[in-house]
């Protein structure tokens, strides 16, 4: 049965009867339901830092960071207005933290990331233990744990907030507190926990947690790791130089609804078409190209933001060696069975 047929009278009919018993006809929508491939509402959009900076500079001067609580303006798929999400499952937003500023405690049942695009010193804490945050460094916050931001630098500091706030509010399970202070007093000294879990090594009798302990991944890290990596390893025709942040306690995904990835992209590396059922949010850290998302191109630049809805076809042009972080929902669905990839050939 075709989902878009003119209906008969008889069978409107029908539907306005059965309409207040609230039922309605599954053969009207059925392969709407069960699309043969993933028909997504998440169209690919771009944001250039170079547009979205003034306007962010702007809101510093509209409300406090404190007042604001968190001072942000959401990065808004276009094929979802009014829903606050980047893509179905998942967040995004540039945060902006002026000196001497901070946003206030806090904790919630959604787990966030922090992928810093500006700026250097601004700390974040995140259960009693603070970690400095320089450009380009990923911070997590998961699930439940009190977090505090604030700036001691002396310039603003601006960072990619990615959330899976359309994730717990399709499970309606969100849930949120204000902490009895502004911002925690440390518990651990910073650095303690990549101490503990950041050298693949756990402390004997560990329980593992489902997100990663190590809430702080430093760019020089990650950096240095893809930079000694890409003259000895096989490229990916088709991605590149990718690693995933990992939980080290599980090897599974850095939080259960949230997974980071890093990928070099070498000068002139022309990579083969890609999709993949995760839509995906990617900041440019560094290097100039092109990447063609389904029928839409846009040019690469340091800073910019954009989104691979799920099942788009991906090709990178690099004009540079390109580094892009990217964040997605590809752990979740593989934990649910329901993820998939396809490299195209020929
Ligand atoms: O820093 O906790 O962009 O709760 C949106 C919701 C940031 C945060 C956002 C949040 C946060």
């Amino acid at each position: 049965m075709s989902d878009s047929k003119p209906i008969s009278a008889e069978r409107q009919e029908f539907y306005d009867e059965i309409r207040p018993l609230n039922m309605t006809p599954l053969w009207e929508v059925l392969h709407a339901l069960v699309p043969k491939a993933p028909a997504t509402r998440v169209t690919p959009v771009r944001w250039r830092y170079e547009d979205v900076r003034p306007y962010l500079m702007s809101s510093g001067e509209l409300i406090t960071a404190k007042e604001a609580e968190r001072r942000v303006l959401i990065l808004e798929n276009p094929g979802c207005p009014g829903e606050s999400s980047a893509t179905g499952t998942l967040y995004a937003g540039l945060q902006l933290i002026l000196p001497g500023e901070i946003a206030p405690c806090h904790r919630h049942t959604q787990s966030a990331l922090r992928f810093i695009v500006e700026g250097d010193g601004a700390y974040t804490a995140v259960d009693g233990e603070r970690a400095i945050m320089k450009e380009f460094d990923l911070i997590l916050t998961p699930s439940w744990q009190w977090h505090d931001h604030g700036n001691h630098s002396d310039g603003p500091m601006v960072w990619l907030d990615g959330l899976d706030i359309p994730t717990l509010r399709f499970f309606d399970s969100g849930f949120a507190q204000q902490g009895n202070d502004e911002y925690q007093l440390d518990r651990r000294p910073p650095g303690f926990s990549r101490a503990q879990f950041g050298r693949n090594m756990l402390p004997v009798g560990y329980d593992a947690p489902k997100s990663s302990p190590v809430f702080h991944y430093p760019y020089a890290e990650y950096r240095q790791a893809l930079e000694d990596m890409k003259d000895s390893t096989e490229w990916d025709p088709h991605q590149g130089l990718k690693l995933e942040f990992i939980n080290p306690a599980t090897g599974g995904p850095m939080m259960p609804t949230i997974s980071g990835f890093v990928q070099l992209l070498p000068k002139g590396f022309k990579t083969e078409p890609y999709r993949a059922t995760d839509a995906t949010v990617v900041t440019v850290v560094e290097g100039t190209g092109s990447v063609q998302i389904g029928d839409t191109r846009y040019d690469l630049k340091p800073r910019d933001t954009f989104v691979i809805p799920s099942w788009h076809t991906v090709t990178y042009n690099p004009a540079e060696d390109v580094t892009l972080f990217a964040f997605s929902d590809k752990g979740m669905q593989q934990n649910l069975n329901i993820w998939r990839e396809e490299r195209i050939t020929g």
